[in-house]
């Protein structure tokens, strides 16, 4: 995601830091480069306007053509600018005082509506809701199963029918439903709209009023580019929509919807969708989300990544034996696996300061089987003392572990390496001196 567009905002500032002081001259031609960035990268061109203007603005006002560190500081400018497009604060999702609150999920044919109302399911549970999933596309056998399915996979309730039924009374039953289960969110699907110009805008209507929804939600395909924006738009000229959730964050988007729709609409963004399965949903931090742009990483998320896949009691022991500097090769072959689970290794990277540009290089969209099968293998080589105390492996040690591994040597030490590594960072982290790590994180 943003690839392109990171790659040339970090050339411009790399091209401001080699010099020791910049001129106006310069600002001005860093910032015609980050106009044809955006705009290469299909944001709205009087987006990019605003953009640059306010960008200059304040890089003139906080006279950073006078500072001793020029180029951090305009990355500052440009990251400050960024969070302020991208809506400021996080958009929270709504609770209503009177439960069940309901979310309505609206938008055009394939964006990602059914995945999205599982997704967010699943997202409400893990946060201690009880989510009901109501099914209102009635027209289309294959989207009352699709959520069927998605309801058995996951264990949450479904109320879906298909036939000669209508959207309306598909919703009631779905209200009633709610009421006898006590659930406290009710996520319904709709039909999904080729065009809003020519579409059913009655029917929409209709349904919104038979639900009087807390939340109406867009779901739009980042991938459609500004035909996402002018989507957004068009929905809410017919109901209040008050948030969006754009999907599809994981393919080669350009961006240009993610960063225009914000301003464009004003209406904020809540979730993105970065892959298709049920838990590849993640809460939209305008701060974060700037972070990545710039290749500054975003730990929180990966944080939050990490939390979702590891007990309270688990995460509270490692912490104290990370503190300590106790860890072993069983946490940290434990460590690995769960990375497996968190998602595509590439992802991963890009959250982590500083790893977003050499992301390329290491080549991790290939890497990621092969890569921990060869360091799980020689873990699993070595005896319970080894993986205790690994400074007892000497070198016939290492290379009967190598020989149970199908790898060499060299391989086994540098496994050692990494692990030793980790073990300083992860205790550095723990005992608060991590900030030290990335100054380009606040
Ligand atoms: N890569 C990726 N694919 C996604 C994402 N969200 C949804 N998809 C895929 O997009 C396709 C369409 O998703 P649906 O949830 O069926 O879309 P919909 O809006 O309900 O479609 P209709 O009901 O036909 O209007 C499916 O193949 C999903 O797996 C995402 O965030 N990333
Ligand atoms: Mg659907």
């Amino acid at each position: 995601m943003f690839d392109s567009l990171s790659d040339k905002l970090q050339g411009v500032f790399r091209k401001l830091g080699g010099r020791g002081t910049v001129t106006e001259k310069d600002l001005d031609d860093a910032l015609r480069e980050v106009r044809l960035a955006l705009l290469e990268a299909d944001v709205h061109y009087k987006v990019v306007k605003e953009f640059v203007a306010g960008v200059r603005e304040r890089a003139l006002g906080a006279q950073i053509l006078k500072s001793l560190s020029p180029m951090q500081q305009i990355i500052d400018v440009v990251n400050q600018q960024l969070v302020e497009l991208l809506g400021g604060g996080a958009a929270k999702l709504q609770k209503s005082s009177k439960p069940p609150t309901v979310v309505m999920l609206v938008g055009l044919k394939g964006s990602g509506k059914t995945t999205t109302v599982a997704k967010l399911a699943l997202h409400l549970r893990r946060g201690g809701e009880r989510p009901l999933m109501v099914g209102a596309d009635p027209d289309r056998v294959a989207a009352g199963e699709q959520l069927q399915s998605l309801g058995k996979q996951l264990s949450i309730p479904v109320v879906a029918e298909i036939g000669a039924i209508k959207p309306d009374q598909i919703a009631k039953k779905g209200l009633e439903e709610a009421h006898k289960l006590s659930s406290s969110y009710v996520l319904v699907d709709t039909v999904g709209h080729v065009n809003l110009d020519t579409g059913d805008t009655a029917a929409l209507k209709s349904l919104y009023k038979v639900l009087n929804p807390t939340e109406v939600l867009l779901v739009a395909d980042a991938m459609t580019g500004q035909e996402a924006v002018h989507a957004a738009e068009q929905f809410n000229q017919t109901i209040p929509l008050s948030g969006l959730i754009l999907t599809k964050l994981d393919g080669d988007a350009r961006g240009g919807a993610a960063l225009s729709i914000r301003a464009v609409t004003g209406i904020p963004i809540k979730f993105v969708g970065m892959g298709e399965k049920a838990d590849a949903l993640e809460a939209f931090y305008p701060d974060r989300f700037a972070s990545r742009i710039l290749g500054m990483g975003d730990m929180l998320t990966l944080i939050e990544k990490a939390k979702a896949e590891i007990t309270e009691d688990e995460a509270e022991s490692l912490t104290q034996r990370m503190k300590k500097g106790e860890l072993t090769l069983d946490d940290f072959l434990g460590q690995f696996q769960r990375i497996k689970k968190m998602g595509p290794l590439g992802q991963l990277i890009g959250l982590v300061p500083g790893l977003g540009q050499i992301k390329k290089q290491l080549d991790v969209d290939n890497m990621d089987e092969n890569f921990f099968k060869h360091i799980e293998a020689i873990i699993y080589s070595m005896t319970k003392d080894e993986r205790r105390n690994p400074d007892v492996i000497d070198g016939s040690r290492r290379r009967r572990i190598a020989l149970g591994s199908g790898t060499q040597p060299a391989d086994v030490n540098r496994v050692l390496k990494q692990f030793k590594e980790a073990k300083k960072i992860m205790q550095m982290i723990s005992t608060g001196r991590g900030s030290k790590i990335s100054p380009l994180l606040r």
